[in-house]
């Protein structure tokens, strides 16, 4: 058995002073850092938008941030325009050790589809390649962590426990945005779906 720590979205825009900020996402940090150590396989994601991306409110006429949309492959939230390829915002946040990491995997490159899932875009079909890298390193289990509890790390934690990876999910290295109870639900569709949340 071998188990890979996947930290999700631990960037700029996601903190405090950000695009998208995560009330307290900064505050994880430190604590992500201490725990790569214990880990033989380490992962980060980076949610990594093209400008005018369709998960972006300002890319939809008379649309507000937070409105829904329907979208060809199911409702999208609308969001402010964040983690613009190769923007500031987009970068990791300065204290997190990103010279750990075996992989980063970016993901939202797709100017259609959002991809909240390090797995699949939100279409649940189109892959990110993330499954066959983890299969072919032998990695059976993972511990995820990061931003956000309730949109990032919760599709990506269900969809790995689809695939038929062990998850867990640590909390207390997580924060959530927490919009019209997604966060409930979230962590309903978590254990729902096999994932140990501690
Ligand atoms: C995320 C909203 C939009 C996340 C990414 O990392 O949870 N949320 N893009
Ligand atoms: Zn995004």
């Amino acid at each position: 058995m071998t188990t890979a720590l996947i930290v999700i979205d631990v960037q700029k825009d996601f903190c405090p002073g950000g695009a998208l900020a995560v009330p307290g996402g900064d505050e994880i940090v430190d604590g992500v850092n201490l725990l790569m150590a214990e880990f033989g396989a380490v992962i980060l994601t980076q949610d990594w938008h093209p400008a005018g991306h369709s998960s972006f409110a300002s890319s939809h006429e008379g649309r507000a941030p937070y409105d829904v949309k329907q979208m060809p492959y199911g409702p999208q939230v609308l969001w402010p325009d964040h983690c613009i390829q190769g923007s500031t915002g987009a970068q990791f946040h300065p204290d997190l050790t990103t010279d750990r990491a075996d992989l980063i995997i970016r993901k939202g490159y797709n100017p259609a589809i959002d991809s909240y899932s390090a797995f699949f875009e939100n279409d649940h079909t189109t892959p990110t390649g993330l499954e066959g890298y983890l299969h072919t390193r032998g990695i059976t289990d993972l511990v995820m962590v990061g931003l956000a509890l309730d949109f990032c790390v919760n599709f990506s934690a269900v969809d790995a426990a689809k695939l038929g990876f062990s998850v867990t999910v640590r909390e207390a290295l997580c924060r959530a945005i927490d919009l019209d109870g997604s966060l409930d639900a979230a962590r309903d569709g978590m254990r729902a779906a096999g994932v140990s949340l501690v």
